[in-house]
């Protein structure tokens, strides 16, 4: 059975099209109406209790949350290739990385939009400043986050860099936004655009 994308292309489905792209193995999205609420019909929550997209369905696994989507597919279909063998030592960098994105750089992005009061100390997304720091570290001064080789975790990490920039949510520091013209430039990335904007056409939603 091919794999199923459960998809909006205005959410983070639309960079799960990316990865799939990356990765290269036949899929099927299954558009949602978000607006008219079709993501928490009894048939989705019961495979994201969340009520949210992505999911995707691999025969019988059901992932959800993109970073774990992304893990998956390339650890599934790509090992080696967009995911550093087990005994490769450059697996930290890529979990690192990979983990970062939904981990710090989302709650923390949102927290200092939002105005959130919070103690550092306890918040695992920590201190602002600091994010920035670590996040100019992981991609400063190469070409993607292993070095010279493009790898799921830069459809995660540089997946939520690009979106950040787009939305204005991340200071357009010239570390993020060369790696997001990197990001733009990949044919699969391209592909992922095409596809999320047809999609977009077919159900009449405008930006
Ligand atoms: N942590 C989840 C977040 C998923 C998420 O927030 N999806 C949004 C769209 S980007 C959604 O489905 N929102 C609809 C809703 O919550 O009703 C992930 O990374 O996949």
């Amino acid at each position: 059975m091919a794999i199923v994308l459960y998809h909006h292309p205005y959410t983070r489905a639309a960079n799960v099209v990316w990865m799939l792209e990356e990765v290269g193995v036949p899929y099927q999205l299954k558009y949602l109406d978000l607006q008219a609420g079709e993501h928490k019909r009894p048939e989705i929550m019961a495979l994201n209790p969340m009520g949210k997209v992505p999911i995707l369905q691999d025969d019988k696994a059901t992932v959800t949350e993109s970073a774990a989507i992304g893990l998956y597919l390339a650890d599934r279909y790509a090992l080696g290739k967009l995911a550093p063998a087990l005994d490769n030592p450059d697996r930290g960098t890529y979990l690192r990385w990979s983990v970062f994105a939904p981990s710090v750089i989302e709650p923390g992005s949102m927290a200092k939009a939002a105005n959130w009061t919070f103690r550092e100390s306890n918040a695992g997304f920590g201190n602002y400043e600091s994010m920035i720091g670590c996040m100019q570290s992981a991609i400063g001064g190469r070409k993607w986050l292993l070095g010279e080789q493009f790898s799921m975790a830069d459809a995660i990490f540089g997946g939520t860099v690009s979106y950040m920039l787009r939305f204005k949510l991340l200071e357009p520091l010239p570390e993020f936004t060369s790696y997001s013209e990197r990001i733009e430039q990949r044919p699969a990335r391209q592909r992922a655009n095409a596809i999320n904007a047809k999609v977009a056409e077919e159900h009449g939603l405008g930006r």
